[in-house]
């Protein structure tokens, strides 16, 4: 069997606007969900197994239909996220009116939350729930048998008489250590980077899946347990990059440092490997030492971006962020003191937000000595108790992702937290604080003074142009 694994296009993504216009401005990040279960069935089987990542192709409409064609697979795997709907109809659509003997499958958060909606999309035949590598290999050998999935774990279809039956509860994955390391030669991974980078080719690497905490704006507690891979396994995703040419890395878990004895772990591997390296990670602004990130400094690690959200200790509590501002003003001072990059990521329209509120957020950010920082509006996604929370307050007026999820239209908006300010208003709010930020005087002398190559150049042009909407 031929199995072709699509990344959806991102021609209309939504965001707080509507649909975000692309923007290339903060690189290239592999499909990690689709190239892990790509990598299962290609080591495990004899299927054959193609990736295209629509993404990194700047594929159009046509390009994808051509590659269909070329390739000829007997199924196709998508991953779905809910904002990304209406190019998943786009891309279902094209792969309908091709050829309706493709076998079509779907995965991933969205299909997860909403199974029902996701098999009425046009030619969908399988969802499958949860972390599907060991799933989906099943139903791959059974489909190539001509044999019956329907007693898969986490498989869902639809009957004849059109109702949703499910298989078990969504697959769960305890030691992802049995998972294969990725294989990036699957993709043209030399296209892959990051605006952090400054090697020109970034590897992405996702040292844990799921995630402990519960963060009142995001749905990953719903999506999964929390887990963690072994150093050991970790370090060796770090040679196997290297063999390929890699130098330059990114930890893209939501939180790296889930304890600063991690971090170190992970450190004092690189040095006993005597590997060399520049690296970033994703991370939270406690669980870090001055003594671990000394160290860490020295295996080469260049940036963290932290997901701080808000200034104020209240506001910290109220989404439910597990940190505080002392916490915060401490590790960004530790790591300018160690010249280790810092970026945060930021919002506004929480519950309660104001303009003074705002206000005073703006100048937190600009005061914190952060070198990059990312604010947005905050959106109210599915199944998160902020979410909740609107709904029951009427503050969000109706359950616009389950109508989205039944009906994905180009010109659907979500709503977002309007109780004392508007949508506009947020936004003009994103922009100001987006330009006081990046045009500080002092900012702007400190980003030339540290460049670091010609990539850094380079990235640094492309994220300017971001944050001026070009
Ligand atoms: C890293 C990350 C990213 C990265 C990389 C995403 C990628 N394409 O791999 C970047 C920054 C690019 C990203 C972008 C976006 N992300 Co994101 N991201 C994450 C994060 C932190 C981890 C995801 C991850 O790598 N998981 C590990 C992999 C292995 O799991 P997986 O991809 O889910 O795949 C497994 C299963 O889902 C399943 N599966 C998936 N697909 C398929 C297909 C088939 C056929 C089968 C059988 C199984 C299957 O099997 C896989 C292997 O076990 C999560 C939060 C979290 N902690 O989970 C948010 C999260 C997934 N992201 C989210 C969102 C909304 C987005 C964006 C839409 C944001 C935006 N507006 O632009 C974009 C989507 C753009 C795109 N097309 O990639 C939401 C999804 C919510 C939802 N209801 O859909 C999450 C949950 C965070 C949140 N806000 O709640 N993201
Ligand atoms: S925002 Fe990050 S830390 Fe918070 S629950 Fe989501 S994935 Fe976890």
């Amino acid at each position: 069997m031929k199995v072709l694994f699509i990344n959806i296009p991102k021609y209309n993504v939504i965001d707080a606007n509507g649909i975000e216009k692309t923007s290339k401005s903060i690189g290239y990040y592999p499909p990690l969900g689709l190239l892990s279960l790509a990598t299962y069935l290609k080591d495990n089987s004899e299927h054959e197994v193609v990736v295209f990542d629509t993404i990194l192709e700047d594929s159009n409409p046509e390009d994808i239909k051509q590659k269909i064609v070329e390739e000829k697979p007997d199924i196709v795997a998508i991953t779905v996220y809910t904002p990304c709907l209406v190019d998943l109809i786009t891309l279902l659509k094209i792969i309908e009116s091709l050829d309706k003997n493709i076998t079509v499958c779907l995965g991933g958060p969205h299909t997860d939350l909403y199974t029902k909606e996701s098999l009425n999309y046009p030619g969908v035949d399988y969802v499958i729930r949860g972390e599907g590598e060991y799933a989906f290999k099943e139903i791959v050998d059974k489909l190539s048998k001509n044999e019956k999935v329907d007693g898969v774990n986490g498989i869902s279809f639809l009957n004849e008489k059109k109702e949703v039956v499910s298989v078990g509860l969504p697959n769960f994955i305890e030691n992802i250590d049995e998972l294969p390391i990725i294989d990036m030669t699957l993709v043209p991974f030399k296209k892959y980077n990051s605006i952090l980078g400054t090697e020109g080719m970034t590897a992405t690497i996702a040292t844990s899946r799921g995630c402990p905490f519960r963060c009142t704006f995001c749905s990953a507690k719903k999506l999964g347990k929390y887990r963690m891979r072994s150093i050991d396994n970790v370090v060796r995703e770090v040679e196997k990059c290297i063999a390929l040419g890699y130098k330059d890395f990114f930890l893209f878990d939501d939180l790296f440092n889930i304890t600063d004895e991690r971090v170190r772990s992970f450190c004092e591997e690189l040095l006993k490997r005597e590997i060399k390296i520049k690296w970033h990670f994703r991370g939270r602004v406690n669980n870090l030492s001055f003594k671990t990130l000394r160290l860490a400094k020295e295996t080469g690690l260049q940036t963290i971006m932290f997901g701080i959200e808000r200034g104020t200790d209240e506001d910290l509590r109220l989404l439910k962020k597990d940190i505080n501002v002392e916490q915060i003003k401490e590790t960004i001072r530790i790591t300018n003191k160690l010249k280790i990059k810092s970026g945060g990521n930021f919002m506004i329209g929480i519950p309660g937000d104001t303009k003074e509120k705002i206000e005073q957020l703006s100048k937190f950010i600009c005061d914190l000595g952060l070198d990059y920082a990312q604010v947005g509006i905050l959106i109210p996604y599915p199944y998160t108790d902020i979410y909740k929370e609107g709904l029951e307050k009427g503050i969000i007026k109706t359950d616009f992702w389950q109508r989205f999820a039944e009906n994905p239209s180009k010109d659907f908006m979500p709503e977002v937290w309007t109780e004392n300010l508007t949508r506009e208003e947020l936004s003009e709010a994103v922009r100001k604080i987006w330009r006081k930020f990046y045009f500080r005087p002092g900012y702007v002398l400190k980003s030339v003074l540290s460049v670091r190559s010609m990539a850094d150049i380079k990235n640094k042009v492309r994220g300017l142009l971001g944050v001026l909407g070009m």
